[in-house]
């Protein structure tokens, strides 16, 4: 970036109103969700960052797309549509569209996995892993060790450490390895991405040995952004060359279009192998529907078929992923820790830093998510030792390295000054972290624990040791004040 500043490449024509709390209803209302931010109703939210997963806005382009939906069971025109985009920015042969992200990993999961195989990755990600091990396979992270070092600034932490990776393949066989899993801007490290240089590497190897790849190009044209940034002689390159080169490499991808795909539902798997395809087709009528719309309305696959189109555009990753580093910086400077390198959708608090006197086992992460609804009503997301549950095969809790607390920026939807707001409020949490007290579960779903878990507070009513309210205290509309 220039010394000049830079602003949004667009400007608001429609504004949806948002709602202030009092900190009683606030208190209320996450006791009533169990502490776990999943479970509020959207309507006791402010400023709400739980997640950019379909909370993007779409552009007046996109909702004129709504208006061409063919909404014919087979062979739909935005089908056509998609096809065509997704083949020009990701180059690969075949498109399968799906409801949204995990279709397309239990798709390729149940084709390409056998029981007892292993499924290497750059780090986890829960629905990815999830399916993986639902098809019989056990996940082994391979990710460079500085992505598990929220202080480590290495440009590229979401790559994939090669001896890692060759130290698998020798113990186990490259025949019991289906594929690797290359996720790009790696979620759980903190949007990290990965190096042009690190996945071409990556691939060749895994080539060598008949290993297949399939990246998670959940995140890619946010990736494609940072190589730009960041790696020697990608400067002058656009993000769709990068995506193109990336794409080039792998034998397909699954994609969630929620995320840099701009719209509010849908996904695609995308492979260059016939009979992977092939099989693909056969399963997405079965889970998702008919292979031509996989479980989305038309007018769906014509809004992705053009969200996809505006990501690639400069001007909007460079606003998109500068309000990220704007909110990271204040952060920072404000003395609260973070994930260095500011990463591309969110910014990561390292909460175990920030209560080192809540240890592992009572999640200090999720306790932190809590304070900080109670404080102002803006959403966050637990990324710690909940979201790392279970080890699949001994039940017993995976000890996860990073305890993140995920401030996500949906794209297009906050101001500068909502950015202000998180950070004060993150300050006055920091100001009273001694007074925090953590969490134990009261309920734990066995998958995807994260979702739908229930905790209270180890002593009292509250995360704040020196707040307590009566059980009958009834929390009135009255206490609502709107906030104009
Ligand atoms: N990611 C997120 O908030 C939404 C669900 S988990 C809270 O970050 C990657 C890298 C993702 C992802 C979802 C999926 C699944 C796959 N890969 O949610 O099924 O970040 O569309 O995608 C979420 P779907």
């Amino acid at each position: 970036m220039t010394g000049r500043s830079w602003a949004e490449p667009y400007k608001i024509k429609m504004v949806e109103p948002l709602r202030m709390t009092t900190r009683e209803h606030r208190n209320r209302a996450i006791v009533e969700a169990g502490f776990n931010t999943f479970l509020l109703r959207s309507d006791d939210v402010y400023i709400d960052l739980l997640t950019d997963s379909g909370t993007n806005a779409m552009s007046d382009r996109q909702w004129a797309g709504l208006m061409l939906g063919d909404e014919a069971y087979a062979g739909s025109v935005n089908f056509e549509h998609l096809e065509s985009v997704v083949r020009k920015y990701y180059g690969f042969k075949h498109i399968i569209p799906t409801h949204q992200g995990r279709g397309a990993e239990h798709i390729l999961s149940q084709i390409c996995i056998k029981p007892d195989d292993s499924v290497p990755g750059n780090m986890y990600f829960t629905t990815t892993k999830f399916h993986q091990e639902l098809a019989g396979a056990r996940f082994v992270d391979v990710i460079i060790d500085e992505a598990h070092d929220p202080a480590s600034n290495h440009p590229f932490k979401g790559n994939v450490d090669l001896c890692k990776l060759e130290r698998l393949i020798e113990s186990v066989g490259a025949e019991r390895i289906p594929y690797l899993s290359l996720e790009t801007n790696v979620n759980m490290a903190g949007g990290q991405p990965c190096s042009l240089e690190n996945i071409r590497a990556t691939c060749e190897l895994c080539h060598q040995h008949g290993i297949r790849v399939f990246l998670d190009a959940t995140r890619a044209s946010e990736n494609c952004y940072f190589i730009r940034e960041r790696e020697p002689e990608q400067e002058q390159r656009s993000i769709p060359e990068i995506l193109l080169e990336i794409c080039s490499y792998a034998d397909g991808c699954t994609v969630s279009a929620k995320k840099d795909g701009i719209v509010n539902i849908g996904g695609f798997l995308a492979v260059n192998d016939d009979d992977i395809a092939e099989e693909a087709r056969n399963l997405c009528v079965v889970y998702e529907g008919l292979h031509t719309y996989g479980g989305l309305a038309g007018r769906d696959m014509e809004a992705m078929a053009i969200g996809i189109t505006e990501s690639m555009d400069l001007d909007h990753q460079r606003a998109r992923i500068g309000q990220v580093e704007y909110l990271g910086n204040k952060l920072a400077q404000a003395g609260i820790p973070i994930v260095h390198p500011i990463g591309g959708h969110a910014v990561f608090i390292d909460a175990a830093a920030f209560l080192p006197q809540i240890p592992r086992e009572q999640f200090p992460a999720q306790t932190l998510v809590a304070a900080i609804y109670i404080d102002s009503g803006i959403r966050s997301m637990e990324r710690g030792s909940v979201s790392a549950g279970r080890d699949h095969a001994t039940g017993e809790n995976v000890q996860s390295r990073l305890e993140l607390v995920r401030l996500t920026l949906p794209r297009r939807v906050y101001t500068q000054a909502h950015m202000d707001v998180t950070v004060e409020s993150v300050r006055a949490v920091y100001e009273q972290r001694d007074q925090l007290v953590g969490l134990r579960f009261t309920y734990e779903p066995q998958r995807l624990r994260f979702f739908q878990s229930r905790f209270a507070p180890i002593v009292g009513t509250s995360v704040f040791a020196n707040f307590a309210f009566n059980d009958d205290q009834t929390v009135q509309q009255s206490n609502l004040v709107s906030r104009s």
